[in-house]
């Protein structure tokens, strides 16, 4: 094995390879502001090669039975629940993320892994949908593999959006070429080890190391047939327009400002803490992370006043320490991102009930903050903060809760607290992907669902994952072949 964890290389056909590109690239880890790893970035070079390598292996790899596939697939999802622990250290080092909180991400991954890959067996990959009827005709739809397909994932769940993209794209049949965050790709290069080990034939998972540049390499080669991408609305945007412009697809998962709307008559404590957990939980750096609390004026004062204690018990540390619960922001960026969208907010008049101060020690901190007294001219109310700051705007009903809440450019997802059925049905309503009912996260593998607005584009979930990885075709076949005289 030619990689090492400190000199990273491209595992493309079963090899690990330096990449040909020039530009050195340092993984820094955010708790110390010490580099531990580096690779070069691959270039358009390299890419060719992983595609061309991809598509070698791609028909002996759909040759093979569904089961055959998902037994592969299994046999790696088993690999890497056997090295969780190291994966989960390989994040934290890379991206600040407690080895803890990774561990039962990673759990979770490698079980939505499994659960993704098994829906290949009930599939119907090649159906009869009509006939043979008493002419004898007879229509079957066959879902054909489309090829070489491309993962493109960011710095947030580094080993989870990699495996939440990969478990149909390899079922249907597909060849892969996953480009990970250059601010994290550490312990992916570990999850090719591992599939290496677990039996993946070679050609069929390939990783190119890189930053955008080789992203866009990747989107744009006319090979690849399918861009799954997880990341910014402007470079999810590249990506569709890249992939639209070849007739090609892409799946995005983008970024949100999502909501969450607290009714009168819940328990202002306990949906405290719960949001708590919503809003700050891997540094506020999630997808869905609670960006916006709209809570009902009568349970207002009691539930900022527990929202502010809970916000003083996520201690600020290393995540190598067991002890902490807020990590580090992924890189100094980021860090100033959420500093900026505070003191923008103060500036304009908000109050902060908790954090708002950068910590006095190395490493990307901040601590997990609440505001109140926000309003929608502030950049912490319009733009995706990505960090643990949670700013409260007290509401007169549910009811302008939800007409606030739906009032975004983004529509990725929602939480709503409250007993009332008809609140419920109304919260339903918002222009969201995923609404969460007293609940924040959950749905299992059937939850399907569509980004709304700029949080993205394609269904993902139950069967929306195989539509996609997979090109329809009807045959239609008439009961005999021409007769002469007929
Ligand atoms: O995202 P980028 P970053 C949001 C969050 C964060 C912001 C920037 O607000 O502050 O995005 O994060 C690759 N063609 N989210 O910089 O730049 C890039 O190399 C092809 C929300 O991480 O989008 C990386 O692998 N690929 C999100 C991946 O895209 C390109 C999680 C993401 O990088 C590319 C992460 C291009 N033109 C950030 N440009 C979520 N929804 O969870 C970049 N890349």
């Amino acid at each position: 094995m030619a990689t090492t964890m400190e000199t990273l290389q491209n595992f493309i056909g079963g090899r690990w390879e330096e990449p040909v590109g020039e530009d050195a690239v340092a993984v820094v880890n955010p708790a110390t502001e010490k580099a531990f790893a580096h690779f070069r970035a691959s270039c358009a070079d390299d890419v060719d090669r992983a595609v061309a390598v991809a598509g070698a292996a791609q028909s002996a790899w759909a040759a093979l039975t569904v089961a055959r596939r998902v037994e592969r697939i299994h046999a790696w999802a088993d690999t890497i629940a056997a090295h969780a622990e190291e994966l989960a250290e390989l994040e934290c080092r890379e991206m600040g993320k407690p080895v803890g909180i990774g561990l039962s991400f990673i759990a979770g991954a490698v079980a939505g892994l499994k659960a993704a890959a098994d829906q290949a067996l009930t599939y119907p990959f090649s159906e009869t949908v009509t006939g043979p009827g008493p002419a004898g005709e007879r229509t079957d739809i066959v879902r054909h593999p489309l090829g070489v397909t491309a993962v493109i994932t960011p710095w947030n769940f580094p080993v989870v959006m990699v495996l939440g993209a990969l478990g149909p794209l390899l079922a249907a049949g597909n060849t892969v070429v996953v480009k990970p965050s250059e601010r994290s790709p550490v312990s992916t290069v570990r999850l090719f080890e591992l599939a290496a080990s677990a039996g993946l034939p070679p050609g069929v998972l390939n990783l190119v190391l890189g930053d955008g540049r080789t992203g866009a390499a990747l989107t744009e080669h006319e090979e690849v047939r399918l861009v799954h991408f997880t990341g910014s609305v402007g470079a999810g945007r590249a990506v569709g327009s890249a992939t639209g412009g070849r007739l090609s697809r892409s799946v995005l998962e983008l970024g949100g400002k999502d909501p969450a709307v607290i009714d009168d008559g819940v328990d202002p404590v306990a949906t405290a803490q719960a949001v708590a957990f919503g809003a700050f939980i891997n540094t506020g750096q999630i997808c869905t992370s609670m960006e916006r609390i709209y809570v009902h004026e009568r349970i207002a004062d009691g539930f900022v006043e527990a929202l502010a204690a809970a916000a003083g018990t996520f201690t600020i540390g290393d995540g190598l320490d067991p002890a902490t619960v807020l990590g580090p922001l992924v890189d100094a960026r980021q860090r100033d991102t959420v500093r900026r969208h505070v003191e923008d907010a103060v500036h304009k008049g908000a109050t902060v009930r908790a954090g708002g101060v950068v910590p006095e020690r190395p490493g990307y901190f901040y601590p997990a903050t609440v505001l109140t007294g926000v309003d929608d001219t502030m950049l912490v109310m319009t733009e995706e903060t990505f960090g643990p700051v949670a700013p409260v705007t007290v509401v007169s009903s549910f009811e302008e809760g939800l007409t606030r809440a739906a009032a975004s450019r983004y529509g990725l997802a929602a939480t709503v607290y409250t007993d009332d059925p008809d609140h419920i049905a109304a919260a339903a309503q918002l222009p969201v992907g995923v609404v969460w009912v007293n609940q924040w996260q959950g749905g299992g593998p059937e939850r399907l669902y569509e980004p709304a607005r700029d949080s993205g584009m394609g269904a993902t979930g139950a069967r929306a994952a195989y539509d996609a990885a997979t090109r329809p075709a009807a045959v239609h076949i008439a009961a005999t072949a021409p007769a002469a005289g007929r």
